[in-house]
């Protein structure tokens, strides 16, 4: 392979990056050399803590009623809501995020190491998002973003940008709200817990948690561990699926086409994406590449945009 060798890069058109070069910072021309008369404007503690609690407590009340919960600010849930919330602003979107740093698993490419690979056709979601990337020299098949948390940031940035979507950081689904249907049962929420709290429940009495409401729930939490796979788990143990498929070794080939084509309501109210669905349905695992993160979330976005359609 001929190492050192770079591929073309692509600077989507919606780029609107600062380039190295392009000139002094205005900030340079407004600070610079008057650091003896920097001051800043005066402020009363108690102000900043109205200022976070009235917004957080007047989102917990917005969001209490939401019209989708995405559980999990993985690739696949950042994805869907990327695409959810461009499509309707009328949709009330929360994002739950057991972690206090959304992104999941893409800071960073595999093995710790910087880039991120997503193979074609994917390269067309960093097209729409600006994310700028090298085409591969030895495979054209794929392509490269320098470093996972350029397509990591710029993507939590364009969501978190949109007026109908809160992420709620720090904040683990605990249990799923369900109702009856007929035989079967529909999901009607989450059960929500502060994650630190959720963390020392065998070692406190019990602290109860707290719910969302919603009619479509897109399940996003990644493959089995810790934290992972936790709506595919929870289907299992309240006997709504007999049993879960059980995630297979890698096969790049086999496992990306599968979880893109496969992303669907699995059960009813509960779209399932990215890793969590080979839980589902074992399929394999791709190791560190993301277009079928990306793709999933698509398709999560698309089928519970159908489900708002009918
Ligand atoms: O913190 C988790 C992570 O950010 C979050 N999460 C998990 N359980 C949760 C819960 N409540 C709230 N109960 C929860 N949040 O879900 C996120 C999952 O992100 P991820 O990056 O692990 O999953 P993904 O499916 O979006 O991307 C998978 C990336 C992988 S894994 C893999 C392999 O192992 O082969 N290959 C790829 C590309």
């Amino acid at each position: 392979a001929p190492t050192g060798i770079k591929g073309k890069v692509i600077v989507p058109e919606s780029v609107t990056t600062t380039l190295a070069g392009e000139g002094q910072s205005k900030l340079l021309e407004q600070f610079g050399n008057k650091w003896d008369e920097f001051k800043f404007a005066p402020i009363r503690e108690s102000q900043v803590s109205r200022a976070m609690t009235r917004r957080y407590f007047q989102d917990l009340d917005n969001y209490a009623e939401s019209d989708v919960v995405i559980v999990g600010a993985g690739s696949c849930g950042l994805s869907t809501a990327y695409v959810l919330a461009k499509a309707r602003p009328d949709l009330k979107i929360a994002i739950v995020e057991a972690s206090v740093s959304p992104g999941g698993g893409a800071w960073l490419g595999g093995q710790l190491f910087s880039a991120m690979i997503l193979r074609r056709p994917a390269d067309a979601f960093l097209t729409e998002l600006g994310v700028p990337f090298e085409e591969e020299p030895t495979n054209p098949n794929f392509v490269v973003v320098k470093h996972a948390a350029l397509f990591t940031s710029t993507l939590l940035s364009k969501v978190l940008a949109f007026p109908n979507v809160k992420l709620f950081n720090a904040t683990c689904v605990e249990d799923l709200i369900t109702r009856p249907d007929g035989d079967d049962i529909r999901l009607a929420g989450v059960v929500v817990n502060w994650t630190l709290v959720t963390l020392h429940h065998d070692d406190h009495s019990c602290m109860d948690p707290n719910t969302i409401n919603a009619p479509i729930i897109v399940s996003t939490t990644g493959h089995d561990g810790p934290f992972g796979a936790f709506c595919a788990k929870r289907l299992v143990s309240m006997n709504a699926i007999d049993k879960l498929g059980g995630m297979r070794g890698l096969d790049m080939n086999a496992a990306e086409d599968a979880i893109v084509k496969n992303t669907r309501e699995v059960a009813k109210g509960l779209i399932i994406g990215g890793m969590e669905l080979s839980e589902i349905d074992g399929f394999n695992r791709m190791g560190p590449t993301f277009g079928a993160m990306v793709m999933s979330g698509v398709k999560a976005a698309e089928e519970t945009l159908r489900v708002f359609e009918t």
